[in-house]
């Protein structure tokens, strides 16, 4: 099949998942055309499948907000013709959605018929798209889209409850590929180079927005630090980040915090670490989290969104509500305060990973592109 991937290029979720998609779905022979405003960051242009097409916006002095989906949605129309691309699929419903539907009609009114695909990520439903300004043209996008996935059970029943929705959506969860991250956690591990044999290595990784509550973070890691030796490795970059190395300063515990900024390697960060912790407030998935755990790292998360469809209480870790610092730190420290407790927390870790492996659901986004593709358009 030739796919166009319509993401956000950027280190968030969404734009992971739809890269690590595209590239599997090159190794099986389809001919995956990204299209977006830069290279998606794990995007390695090595595969004779693979091919990037980059969405300019030019700008104009009239122009306050550049126009973005109008030149994604004229993108799209061009690169449909020119590579006789047969179906889109767009992840985030904001714009690209509302775009790949004006390409569609663009491309209809010229005889050319193509299915969209949509995958519903999370914050395009329940934070940014769900507000007043955005939400009449998300309900209809989605409501016209040919096919609708959402990454958790969780994000489909707040995708109903939070919009008008007449149509069925399917959930596929996100996936991780289970052997490359076996082979890059044992290639280089750089363990000493962080902390000393005694010290528990502690580890989170977001794009540091409020909704992943920073504070909570450095709280939990603060109160484990009190009780062992430990290191905090802070991964990653956003608004959060500045004043968290504030609160970092006035606990007293900077030499005990790492800030890495944003990383395309975290498997050689998450190779040498004992525990991750993801307090957000809320989650449609949790795709940091899995990707801890596909590396033998117990979580330990707030209890909100389809993070319990990934985490598991008691297993894989624990889950906390959200804000209770307290519960959460008592529990990492219940992990890591006994090396057996930690052994087999690792280990039932990478159990629950193995669930989502990119083997196991791949061929439910190939079913669905032939659906699609038989579907009326
Ligand atoms: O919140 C983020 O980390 C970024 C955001 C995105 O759209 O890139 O992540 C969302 O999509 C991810 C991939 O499907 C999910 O794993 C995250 O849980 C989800 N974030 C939220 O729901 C807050």
């Amino acid at each position: 099949m030739k796919i166009a991937i319509v993401c956000y290029p950027t280190f968030g979720g969404s734009g992971v998942v739809a890269t690590e998609l595209g590239l599997e779905l090159a190794r099986r022979g389809h001919e995956i055309h990204f299209i977006t405003y830069s290279q998606p960051v794990r995007l390695a242009l090595l595969n004779p499948n693979i091919f990037y097409h980059e969405v300019h916006v030019p700008e104009y002095p009239l122009f306050l907000y550049q126009p973005y989906e109008l030149a994604l949605s004229s993108k799209l129309v061009d690169m449909v013709k020119l590579h006789g691309i047969e179906l889109l699929h767009v992840h985030y419903a904001i714009p690209h959605a509302y775009a790949g539907y004006m390409a569609k009609k663009m491309l209809k009114e010229q005889g050319i018929k193509i299915p969209m695909v949509t995958t519903l990520h999370g914050t395009d439903i329940t934070l940014v798209g769900n507000h007043p300004t955005y939400k009449p043209a998300v309900s209809f996008s989605i409501n016209h889209s040919d096919i609708v996935t959402s990454v958790s059970q969780n994000l489909k029943d707040e995708t109903y409850r939070l919009f008008d929705i007449n149509r069925d959506i399917t959930v596929i969860p996100n996936f991780i590929e289970i052997d490359k991250k076996k082979t890059d956690i044992t290639s280089e591990c750089h363990r000493s180079m962080m902390a000393t044999e005694t010290q528990k290595i502690v580890t989170h990784i977001s794009n540091f927005r409020e909704v992943k509550r920073i504070p909570d973070v450095i709280k939990i890691f603060n109160r484990i630090q009190k009780v062992m030796p430990a290191k905090l490795m802070m991964v990653g970059d956003g608004p959060e980040k500045a004043p968290a190395e504030r609160l970092c300063r006035d606990l007293g515990i900077t030499d005990k915090v790492i800030f890495f900024g944003n990383s395309s390697e975290i498997d050689k960060i998450l190779c040498f670490t004992d525990l991750f912790l993801l307090p957000s407030q809320t989650e449609s998935f949790g795709l940091a989290a899995l990707e801890a755990m596909a590396c033998g790292v117990p979580v330990i998360s707030s209890n909100t969104g389809g993070l319990p469809e990934v985490n598991r209480e008691g297993f894989s870790g624990y889950l906390g509500n959200v804000g209770d610092v307290d519960y959460m730190a008592q529990k990492a420290i219940s992990i890591l305060s006994d090396d057996n407790v930690l052994y087999q927390f690792k280990s039932n870790a990478l159990k629950v990973a193995q669930e989502f492996d990119i083997h196991q659901v791949m061929p439910m986004y190939e079913n669905l592109y032939r659906k699609a593709l038989k579907q009326p358009v």
